[in-house]
């Protein structure tokens, strides 16, 4: 009679206890030791090596989808380049426009070449092929909106971890719309040509990469002057190739892919793996330079 009501509240004590001792096992092994040793919750993909960066894809396998001009307003449409896989959350994102008279196609070896590494790329075309570096950074900033609010693969997007880059008058573009959006995590124009040379306002970090016989955008009035003129507080990087030409962009360049996926992780994920790779930065026959803002040791 009485086994009921005294076992009753003796296995429910039990239970309890049981829980108690789990939840504080599980608190413990929980615990996170401090800051310091925070896993990086925007970290994607294997520990970085130089092989993997110059592979012509990195560990993330990918799809395209095109974008019709007549579907989005305040840029010409395009292609985007996303991760297939929807298991490791979201990533960042990048939106890239081709130079003068030219169109994504000119450039888009880079779409699958940096979504491989885990991010969402967006080539744009522009509204004309015409239009000026302003006009590309705008357009840039309406493809960065167009991706994480309206495209089929916002939900694959961290909006609040986007960047820019160009080529030629599209690198210029990129220089336009980092200035005007300093919550940009990363920029990085390549061969970049703009009549503006002073980017003193620019608070995004930057990665130029050169032609040293570049005669369209001269690194002594382009490339050299624009990072000359950004604030080291923003983080700044400047790779010129030796012997290349205005054009090195057009097609698959492995120091230009090598240091701008290393770039990208760096500050759109806050990967510190890939520190390494920019501090001190590479070396060998196809660097003619390289210069930054790295702690000095
Ligand atoms: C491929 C930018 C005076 O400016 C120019 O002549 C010039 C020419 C070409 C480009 C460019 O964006 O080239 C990229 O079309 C400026």
């Amino acid at each position: 009679m009485s086994s009921p009501t005294t076992t009753r509240p003796r296995t429910a004590r039990i239970a309890r206890l049981a829980v108690a001792a789990v939840l504080a096992a599980v608190a413990v092994l929980a615990a996170p030791a401090g800051p310091a040793l925070a896993a990086n919750p925007y970290e994607r993909g294997p520990a970085p090596t130089v092989a993997l960066l110059e592979a012509s894809r990195g560990p993330f396998a990918t799809s395209s989808l095109s974008v019709s001009s007549w579907s989005v307003t305040g840029f010409g449409g395009g292609v985007i380049y996303y991760p297939t896989t929807t298991s490791e959350g979201t990533f960042g994102a990048i939106a890239i426009s081709p130079g003068y008279t030219a169109s994504w196609s000119s450039i888009s070896w880079l779409g699958p070449r940096i979504a491989s590494h885990g991010f969402v790329v967006i080539g744009i075309e522009t509204n004309s092929r015409y239009d000026q570096p302003a006009s590309r950074g705008q357009q840039l900033l309406a493809a960065l909106d167009y991706l994480t609010q309206r495209s089929s693969v916002r939900g694959r997007i961290d909006a609040t971890r986007l960047a820019v880059a160009g080529h030629s008058m599209g690198g210029g573009g990129s220089l336009e719309a980092a200035s005007d959006r300093p919550s940009l995590q990363a920029a990085v124009p390549l061969a970049p040509w703009n009549l503006d040379k002073t980017w003193s306002e620019l608070q995004v970090p930057t990665l130029i990469i050169g032609g040293e016989s570049d005669s369209i955008a001269p690194v002594s009035s382009h490339s050299e002057p624009f990072y000359a003129s950004i604030p080291a507080s923003a983080e700044k990087a400047y790779l010129e190739l030796n012997g290349a030409s205005h054009f090195f962009p057009q097609s698959t360049n492995t120091p230009t892919a090598r240091q701008m996926v290393a770039w990208l992780k760096r500050f759109v994920d806050d990967d510190t793996r890939y520190e390494q790779f920019l501090c001190p930065g590479p070396t060998g026959l196809a660097i003619e330079e390289y210069r930054n803002t790295c702690p000095s040791a």
